[in-house]
């Protein structure tokens, strides 16, 4: 990979306390659905949860819903890499918020192409650079200490660009023209996120508590639109996934692992203030 060294990865006082953050967590809802295959996860999960796991034995109840949550984590990053497009051996991939490098290691599983990933946090760096060392995959999975409205990256060498729920750290016109000036021209980017609902005017009290949960500021539906319009991106499919993320929700709930944050995301969904988005657009 050519790239110049950024200078300052962390810029402002924002940025250092959400890598302060990411540095400290090691929170089981996140680590014990890891070590089930060693996929890290830092995104949510899609799809209907099998009943069953809530009704068979109560002593391995908890174990069997760790399971369960796991593969619906894994289930949402397959919809996104399924939004990719077709992507080549030789290509290169851009996961911009690696975390702990779960969906850059199943994207090179996929399709077998180098992935970049890019965080601010330090410590989700050096993990996830270990699990691609361990899955023997290094020479084509690496994490840098960078910043992803900075990346470093050679400008039009990315056959696409995604954020798995990283958006709702950074300002996105910024965001978006970095992604555009790495993406090739005709590249994709893919996005999901969470985002709260102009229709119904300024954020919701359970939209407040996810962002001050997550140190993040979630952003509003429109201006995803109206950042991607501003750096020659235009969308070609957008997908409501709100439905499709609640029973998640409601079966994390029921877990040892909840952290207390089930509830506010319950309640954003279901009042209609906050939605769960994947967007893809092209590159211009
Ligand atoms: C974290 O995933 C995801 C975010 C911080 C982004 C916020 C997402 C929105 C859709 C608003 P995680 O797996 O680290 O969270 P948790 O620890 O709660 O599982
Ligand atoms: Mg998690």
């Amino acid at each position: 990979m050519t790239t110049t060294t950024p200078p300052n990865v962390l810029r402002t006082a924002f940025q250092r306390s959400v890598a302060n953050y990411w540095n400290a967590e090691r929170d089981p809802v996140n680590l014990r659905l890891g070590e089930i295959d060693d996929l890290y996860h830092h995104h949510y999960g899609l799809g209907a949860y099998d009943p069953s796991v809530l009704a068979g034995p109560e002593d391995t109840r908890d174990e069997r819903i760790i399971a369960e949550l796991h593969r619906l984590e894994t289930a949402q990053a397959d919809v996104l890499l399924d939004h990719l497009g077709a992507v080549a051996p030789a290509d290169r991939l851009l996961d911009a918020g690696s975390g702990r490098g779960g969906s850059s290691i199943m994207a090179n599983r996929r399709f077998g192409c180098e992935v970049d990933g890019v965080s601010i946090s330090e410590y989700q760096v050096d993990f996830a650079n270990e699990q691609a060392r361990s899955r023997g995959v290094a020479d084509k999975v690496r994490f840098h200490f960078r910043n992803m409205l900075d990346t470093g990256l050679e400008t039009a060498s990315r056959r696409a660009v995604w954020t798995n729920e990283t958006t709702m750290y950074v300002d996105l016109v910024e965001a978006f023209a970095e992604f555009s000036r790495v993406l090739v021209p005709g590249g994709r980017y893919v996005c999901i996120t969470g985002c709260s609902n102009d229709v119904m005017g300024l954020r919701s009290k359970a939209v407040s508590r996810i962002d001050e949960h997550y140190t993040c500021n979630i952003h509003p539906r429109s201006q995803y639109f109206k950042a991607l319009a501003a750096n020659n991106l235009v969308p070609i499919n957008v997908v409501d996934l709100t439905a499709d993320t609640i029973p998640y929700w409601e079966l994390r709930a029921e877990s040892s692992v909840a952290t207390g944050i089930e509830d506010p995301f319950l309640t954003a969904y279901k009042e209609g203030s906050f939605h769960y988005l994947l967007i893809v657009a092209d590159k211009i």
